[in-house]
């Protein structure tokens, strides 16, 4: 293991919130670590605990075999890297990108020698360095890659090996997060419904944190009926009823002042669905309206 053998070094371009949290795992479990950022001034602080700041990305990249990018967006990953000499390099792409992108830039990367993996990052700079708080990256493209470096990519944050194509990573980042939005706009309608009442929104945020816990796991039996074709199977609640139940979120959204432009759009689908005959399913036939 790397306790018994040298660590591996890493070079790391982008020393942004999260970039500069990665740095600072990777310099206290002992990893040779060169950084390098635009904006020199952000580098100091990890000088200082021992990292050695380049003065270009072009020096930085010779350093290292390993490249762990982390940069604002493609765009800024396309204008740092283009200046360096990546053959023979193993670039690890923790920038957030489209999948088309991250198949783009492998393919980019690629045809200039290097070897190249992507990452989807699942956590919050001050997740990174804490395994308790259930953060991890999402990586997809070469496997024997992900093998390579797993263990040093594993000591800021968890690995998740999600395929040989470039663009999963990307796709799970994205859904994830996609569907993290999806609840944070529920939540903003509950805390709306209640914010001319005197109800304080400390006593509904818990009831609310708990009730999402509870049914989260409602995305299991949608996965079942998307792999079966049975939109039926283990239904509670069903379509026909959900949406005679409407009214009564809208019509209590217009007697509390608050827009229902947050679930209009998801009911206007429920009803489509219920519309085409499928009043005895879940909520599961909405996804096929979704898909062009
Ligand atoms: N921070 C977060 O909560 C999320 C969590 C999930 C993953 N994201 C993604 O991680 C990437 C980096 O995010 P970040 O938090 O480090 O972002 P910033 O603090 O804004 O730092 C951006 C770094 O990118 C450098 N940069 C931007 N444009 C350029 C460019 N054209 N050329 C060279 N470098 C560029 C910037 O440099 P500077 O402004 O300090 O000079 C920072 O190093 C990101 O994909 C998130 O979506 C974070």
């Amino acid at each position: 293991t790397q306790s018994t053998v040298e660590k591996t070094s890493v070079t790391l371009l982008g020393l942004g919130a999260m970039g500069t949290a990665l740095a600072r795992t990777w310099l206290a479990a002992g990893h040779p670590l060169t950084v390098w950022n635009r904006t020199p001034a952000r580098a100091a602080a990890l000088a200082a605990e021992g990292a050695r700041v380049a003065d270009s990305a072009a020096e930085a990249v010779a350093a290292n075999t390993l490249i762990v990018v982390c940069l604002l967006d493609d765009t800024s990953v396309e204008e740092v890297l283009a200046g360096t000499d990546l053959a023979d390099k193993d670039v690890v792409n923790l920038t957030t990108s489209t999948p088309a992108q991250a198949r783009a830039r492998a393919e980019w990367a690629r045809r200039r020698g290097a070897r190249y993996l992507d990452g989807g990052i699942m956590a919050v700079p001050p997740m990174i360095g804490v395994p308790e708080a259930g953060g991890y990256v999402f990586y997809s493209g070469s496997r024997e890659l992900f093998e390579q470096h797993q263990e040093t990519l594993a000591v800021p944050v968890g690995t998740t090996y999600v395929g040989e194509d470039t663009g999963f990573a990307a796709l799970h980042d994205v859904a994830l997060l996609s569907a993290m939005y999806g609840m944070f706009a529920g939540a903003a309608h509950a805390f709306a419904l209640i914010r001319k009442e005197d109800i304080d929104p400390a006593s509904l945020a818990p009831l609310l944190a708990d009730w999402l816990v509870a049914m989260a796991p409602a995305v299991l039996r949608t996965a079942d009926h998307l792999r079966s074709g049975d939109y039926t199977k283990g239904v509670v609640s069903n379509l026909a009823m959900q949406v005679a139940g409407t009214p009564t979120f809208l019509s209590t959204a217009e007697e509390q002042g608050v827009s229902p432009q947050l679930l209009s759009p998801y009911f206007e689908l429920m009803r489509r669905r219920l519309a085409a005959g499928s009043g005895e399913e879940d909520l599961t036939g909405v996804i096929d309206l979704l898909v062009h």
